[in-house]
């Protein structure tokens, strides 16, 4: 059995029915094989809200997340910045365990940093003013407030905006900082750190430690933009890469690695 998998960036929309299945299978599939699943955030394109739970696609996720928790796999949420107000309800009706960012975890001997990501992009400053009033709770209160149609629309509006803005923001303020990186590193006094959000997936050696970066799913794109995939960790506390490899089929492949004690 092993210990953990994680993923992040799924982004489920229910425009996207390829990338919904792919999920689906992934949570029938692979994560029962676990004992613990990590959510690292943006599972959804967006959430409007708890109260939009019953929406036929929502009972859809939130079942399947159910089951594998009855099942026996223990799923852990960190909330990402397309997700954030996800709140109890959500974690009651999947009983999923909601994790403050960053959080740290013990696991076959490592000690591991988990973040969703997006506070390591501190270029981004316009974006870094955004999260910390988002991220206020009387701010999510009074938003909540707010009838479901009209948070839709507004965070509807925001996507629209946000793709013309996207195109004249440069590639270097969009990814993680090296100083917000080294800064985590030694704030949670680890070796290893695990996010996503920056769709840039990878294992890195810093002078301070390891850092995976999980992928963001597209699995509706056309074949050769295929992405997705996760990372698990073994009893022996050995590290497995699982990338989609491109083609049609969902195919995974196990890259190992063994991180330094
Ligand atoms: C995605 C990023 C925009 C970075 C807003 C609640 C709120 C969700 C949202 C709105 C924005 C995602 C969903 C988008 C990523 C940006 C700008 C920078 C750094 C709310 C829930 F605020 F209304 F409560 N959002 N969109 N960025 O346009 O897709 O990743 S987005
Ligand atoms: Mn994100």
């Amino acid at each position: 059995k092993l210990l953990a998998l994680f993923a992040s960036d799924i982004h489920l929309d229910p425009a996207l029915p390829r990338t919904t299945n792919y999920f689906l299978n992934f949570l029938k599939q692979q994560a029962p094989l676990a004992e613990r699943l990590y959510l690292l955030g943006d599972l959804f394109e967006y959430w409007a809200g708890d109260d939009d739970m019953d929406a036929p696609y929502h009972q859809m996720i939130i079942q399947a997340l159910r089951d594998l928790s009855d099942a026996g796999t223990a799923i852990f949420w960190i909330a990402g910045n397309r997700d954030f107000l996800v709140g109890n309800a959500f974690a009651d009706a999947t009983g999923c365990q909601l994790l403050p960012d960053p959080s740290l975890i013990h696991l076959a001997g490592h000690t591991i940093g988990i973040t969703h990501g997006d506070a390591l992009c501190t270029d981004d400053v316009g974006y870094m003013q955004f999260r910390k009033m988002v991220r206020q709770s009387q701010w999510q209160e009074t938003f909540l407030q707010q009838p479901l149609a009209q948070r839709k629309a507004i965070i509807e509006g925001m996507r629209i905006n946000s793709k013309s803005e996207q195109k004249s923001k440069s590639a270097e303020i969009m990814d993680a900082h090296p100083d917000a990186i080294s800064a985590l590193f030694k704030q949670q006094q680890v070796a290893i750190m695990i996010h996503g959000h920056t769709h840039r997936p990878a294992r890195h050696q810093h002078s301070e430690g390891l850092r995976y970066v999980l992928p963001d799913w597209e699995c509706d794109a056309t074949a050769q933009n295929l992405r997705g995939g996760w990372l698990a960790i073994d009893q022996d506390g050995h590290f497995l890469a699982h990338l989609v490899d491109g083609s049609d089929d969902l195919l995974f492949t196990g890259i190992k690695d063994t991180p330094p004690e």
